[in-house]
């Protein structure tokens, strides 16, 4: 028997326009195996679909399932101490070129097993999707080995086969130089043989790179991205988070689905991007953590119309957070994005800088990816401080 579902009185957020909610109240949403085949007013629902049994849901708002498209979430060790020094005053750069910072956690992660390394993200997942997460980007960028970085992506792979949600992998072997070797030496003997190896394993999904004075200059990230586009991979760059470095434009030189960060980035930037369709995403926990103060200019990029889109940036060091939802309330009360804005950029802009056209909006067609929320208001996600009024977490159509 086809496999359909059916819900009835809700209160979609579609975020299927160009701006805004794309509310829609006393809507149904009609799912066919994996997909959404209608949504929209209960009293269009095609004739079809009147005597299937269906769910109401009383009012209750539904978004697209959400969506984390930016986080290191495979890592070992903690980084409190570091914490500690920087409130007394040392700063990241401080810290980083002391010796501590990345590579403190690139140690932990290579003295950690497998399973250790596994049941670790399995713990920090769990929490990102009792807050109505189904989608899940995570990067390499702690082993610094060829074989650490093999296997970081082999155990994000896993990861998707033990919980009901996608994980798009991204190889981000450039992200900091050990300590005995110059970057153009890393890279030709660690990083790029690397990069070749995990795509031929099929474990790459995107390429990224931190572009910055304490990791790699926008030449050596040139050559990353010039491996990756012989590949036929995507690339995505953790741009101007501390420095102006040029690196989104240089990432928009190469059609990257994404620049991250952008605290430094300059108004040619800003049209770079516009100009290659490359996604804004906003990490404002590392910002908050970091104790940063130049915001990203997020009134550019909405006169540019760059697609801004919102993550978590979980990682031990400038962002020991797994929540979105604290993520979206920090983008509205720490960038001025509106609540609208926070929304579609865990959805609908989120699934772009992924490179995924098949989810992040509530439309027929898309994979049945749904968050429903124990409210009827989308202001609510962005309005609550990391509280999650979830009610249910639908995935691939079927409701866990
Ligand atoms: N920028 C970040 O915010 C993370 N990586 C990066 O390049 C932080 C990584 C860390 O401090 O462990
Ligand atoms: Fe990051």
């Amino acid at each position: 028997m086809l496999k359909r579902g059916l819900y009835t009185e809700a209160t979609l957020a579609t975020v299927s326009g160009a701006t805004g909610y794309g509310l829609i109240a006393h809507a149904a949403i009609a799912i066919e195996r994996d997909k959404i085949v209608y949504a929209g007013p209960d009293d269009g629902l095609p004739a079809e679909w009147r005597s299937v049994p269906a769910t109401s849901l009383d009012g209750r708002l539904v978004t697209p399932g959400l969506i984390d498209c930016h986080t290191h979430l495979i890592h070992a060790g903690s980084r409190a101490s570091e914490f500690e020094m920087r409130l007394e005053g040392a700063s990241y750069e401080d810290v980083a070129r002391a010796g501590g910072g990345i590579f403190s956690t690139v140690e932990a992660t290579n003295q950690t097993s497998d399973d250790g390394l596994l049941s670790g993200a399995l713990k920090r997942l769990d929490r990102m999707l009792a807050e109505g997460v189904t989608t899940v980007e995570v990067k390499s960028g702690y082993g610094l080995t060829q074989e650490g970085e093999l296997r970081l992506l082999r155990v994000a792979r896993k990861l998707s086969e033990m919980r009901p949600v996608r994980i798009c992998t991204t190889f981000l072997g450039a992200h900091a130089i050990p300590k005995d070797m110059d970057g153009d030496e890393y890279l030709d003997a660690v990083c790029l043989p690397a990069l070749r190896a995990a795509a031929a394993e099929g474990l790459v999904d995107a390429v990224d790179g931190f572009c910055e004075t304490i990791g790699f200059s926008p030449a050596q990230i040139k050559r990353v991205f010039d491996v990756a586009s012989e590949l036929g991979l995507p690339v995505k760059l953790h741009a101007e988070q501390l420095s102006d470095q040029g690196g989104a434009k240089l990432a928009s030189q190469y059609g990257a689905l994404s620049a991250d960060h952008l605290e430094y980035v300059s108004q040619d930037g800003v049209e770079a991007m516009a100009e290659a369709g490359t996604v804004a995403v906003m990490l404002p926990g590392a910002f908050y953590f970091l104790k940063e103060t130049k915001v990203p200019p997020i009134a550019a990029f909405r006169v540019a119309g760059v697609p801004m889109a919102v993550a978590t940036d979980s990682n031990p060091g400038s962002a020991p957070m797994t929540s979105i939802l604290l993520a979206m309330n920090m983008a509205t009360t720490l960038f001025a994005m509106t609540p609208e804005e926070a929304l579609r950029g865990v959805t609908v802009n989120a699934a772009r800088a992924l490179g995924q056209s098949d989810i992040g909006m509530i439309t027929p067609g898309q994979v049945a990816d749904l968050a429903i929320w124990d409210s009827s208001h989308p202001a609510e996600l962005s309005y609550r401080m990391g509280d999650a009024p979830l009610y249910a977490r639908i995935f691939g159509g079927l409701e866990c």
